[in-house]
């Protein structure tokens, strides 16, 4: 009897399985991955920590930065915060050697939780990594927690967005990534431009509690990196201070930028404040750190 060909939503677990199979054999040199990193008392405590804060909603694009030709104004795909420093989206994204100013706006700094979890993942990193892969001055002082779901549209319409396109982190050196929730299909690919069907060269399911480590010419410089998908399995409720989304995975990536790149509020160029006061006053509204920064700015 011949057999049935796969069905089309076959095809995708085929080419998984076989990118599995594949990179059994490859070497993993400034690659960590550590299932049930964080204790059940950390964990606790990261929750507990999450469920303060107040994620925002950014838009890619703002008046000062619009879109480029042949792109439209969107909403990102998730809610975001961060800490150290805020990378606005419509500001750009750190990216040295270029994009460095104006672009890592002072934040928050970490709670003793995120300390605490930063302080390991260096000292884990440290031992991972050849010391060339490790920039001098390197530290985590930056961490973006994302959060993955679903949007709660109009009619209470629900609308899945728990991904990530490829992209690079570009701040130097070694990121570390801790997972919350339902597991994550994390996959690195070879590409020659996003959205390019390339090469999956490696993949892991991101569990909940583990850490990840990335380093490296490999992983960090040559390599894209994409969330492909997150399962709905452990209908864990996470309580968070968000209305309009349903979180189901939490990520937080930990990164290094330069301290003399950190610009205060009170110093961002007339454009750049004008196109990030909203979301400055949304976070003030929450965080005294926020409000103290706006209130700065009036005063230089
Ligand atoms: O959610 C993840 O595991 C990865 C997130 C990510 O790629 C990023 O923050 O740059």
């Amino acid at each position: 009897m011949t057999p049935r060909p796969p069905r089309r939503t076959d095809w995708a677990s085929l080419r998984i399985q076989r990118a599995a199979a594949k990179q059994r054999s490859q070497p993993t040199d400034g690659l960590l991955y550590e299932p049930n990193h964080l204790t059940a008392e950390t964990r606790r405590e990261l929750r507990d920590w999450l469920g303060t804060i107040h994620p925002i909603w950014e838009q890619r694009f703002s008046p000062h930065h619009p879109p480029p030709p042949g792109q439209e104004q969107r909403w990102l795909l998730r809610p975001v915060y961060w800490l150290g420093n805020w990378q606005f989206a419509c500001l750009g994204y750190y990216h040295p050697p270029k994009g460095i100013h104006g672009r890592a706006v002072q934040a928050e700094p970490f709670p003793p939780v995120l300390a605490r979890i930063a302080r390991t993942i260096e000292a884990k990193t440290r031992k991972l990594c050849e010391p060339g892969d490790v920039p001098r001055g390197w530290t985590l002082n930056t961490c973006l927690v994302n959060f993955y779901g679903e949007r709660i549209g109009a009619g209470g319409r629900r609308h899945d967005t728990a991904r990530v396109g490829e992209h690079k982190d570009f701040e130097p050196g070694p990121v570390g990534s801790i997972s919350l929730g339902d597991r994550a299909l994390f996959q690195f690919v070879s590409s020659s431009r996003p959205g390019a069907r390339d090469a999956i060269e490696w993949q892991q399911w991101l569990e909940d509690g583990s850490l990840q480590i990335f380093a490296g010419p490999r992983w960090k410089e040559r390599l894209f990196h994409r969330v492909q998908r997150v399962e709905d399995k452990r209908d864990e409720k996470f309580d968070l201070h968000l209305t309009d989304f349903d979180t189901r995975r939490i990520n937080l990536t930990f990164r290094y930028v330069p301290e003399e790149h950190i610009v205060p509020f009170a110093r961002l160029s007339q454009d750049d404040a004008d196109d990030v006061r909203g979301y400055m006053e949304t976070l003030a509204r929450h965080s005294p750190f926020f409000a103290e920064a706006l209130r700065a700015r009036m005063g230089a």
